[in-house]
């Protein structure tokens, strides 16, 4: 018999809006962690993503199971994410210009909000000049978080990285990550933290903080 993990990964994949929720729901009530079954999710997506790599499947496939994700993300939230404390700075975060890709970039958000910091969201296919303005509009910015997921984007993230760096603007530091995104490419465009998932993230951005205190 499947697993209630195994149950959700599959319907993940199969894009399952209706049904992934209450499997998630159901994983969590017989004792599942919340970060096993994230985890669950985040391998059905890595099928789906080799599915579409090899033409089994194509993008509206992908984008039910994306939707699917997100259903599940939504009920796992409240038990990934504590009550944010606001109390570290303001982040706001986007994914770059050209990148339709948001389901990492949510992840990444929660957790940031939960190591309480209160999360400004610009969304996805965010222009370069809208996370400037942002910065300029919002008080206290700390920390800027910036998602990209294709290898067609990072110019898109090392442009928003550059525009960020010389708008004059000061007080935060600039995070990226994605998964097409490496400590070298980050360190190679001029950004002050890099970390390869929504969990790292969080440390991350705390960490970034807390230096720029003591600076
Ligand atoms: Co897209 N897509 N997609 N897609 N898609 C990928 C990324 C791809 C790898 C699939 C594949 O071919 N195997 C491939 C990219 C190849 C490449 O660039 N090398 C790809 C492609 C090609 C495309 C299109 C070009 C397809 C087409 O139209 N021909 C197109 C582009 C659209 C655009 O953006 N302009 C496209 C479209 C889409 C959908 C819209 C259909 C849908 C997205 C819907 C949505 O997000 N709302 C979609 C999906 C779902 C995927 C896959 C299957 C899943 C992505 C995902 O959500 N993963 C993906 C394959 C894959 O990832 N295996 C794929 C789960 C998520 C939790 O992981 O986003 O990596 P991830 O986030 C992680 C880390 O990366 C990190 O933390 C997260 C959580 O731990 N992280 C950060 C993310 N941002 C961070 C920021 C940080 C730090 C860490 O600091 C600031």
């Amino acid at each position: 018999m499947m697993s209630k993990l195994q149950e959700v990964k599959a319907q993940v994949e199969a894009g399952k809006t209706k049904l992934v929720p209450g499997l998630v729901q159901e994983a969590l009530s017989e004792g599942c962690s919340a970060t096993d079954v994230l985890n669950a999710m985040v391998e059905g997506m890595g099928v789906v993503g080799e599915k579409f790599s090899t033409g089994e499947i194509f993008v509206p496939e992908m984008l039910v199971a994306a939707k699917a994700m997100a259903k599940g993300v939504e009920v796992l939230k409240p038990h990934l994410a504590g009550a944010g404390t606001s109390s570290l700075g303001t982040c706001v975060i986007g994914t770059v210009a050209g990148d339709l890709h948001d389901i990492g970039k949510n992840l990444v958000s929660m957790m940031i909000e939960s190591a309480g910091f209160n999360v400004v969201d610009l969304g996805v296919d965010v222009p370069v000049q809208k996370f400037v303005d942002a910065i300029k509009e919002n008080d206290n910015v700390k920390i800027v978080a910036c998602s990209g997921l294709l290898t067609t984007t990072m110019p898109a993230l090392k442009e928003t990285v550059a525009a960020i760096k010389n708008s004059g603007l000061t007080g935060f530091r600039v995070m990226v990550g994605g998964a097409p995104v490496t400590p070298e490419y980050a360190a190679e465009i001029g950004a002050d933290g890099y970390s390869p998932d929504a969990g790292s993230a969080a440390i991350k951005a705390k960490e970034l903080v807390a230096v720029m205190a003591t600076a």
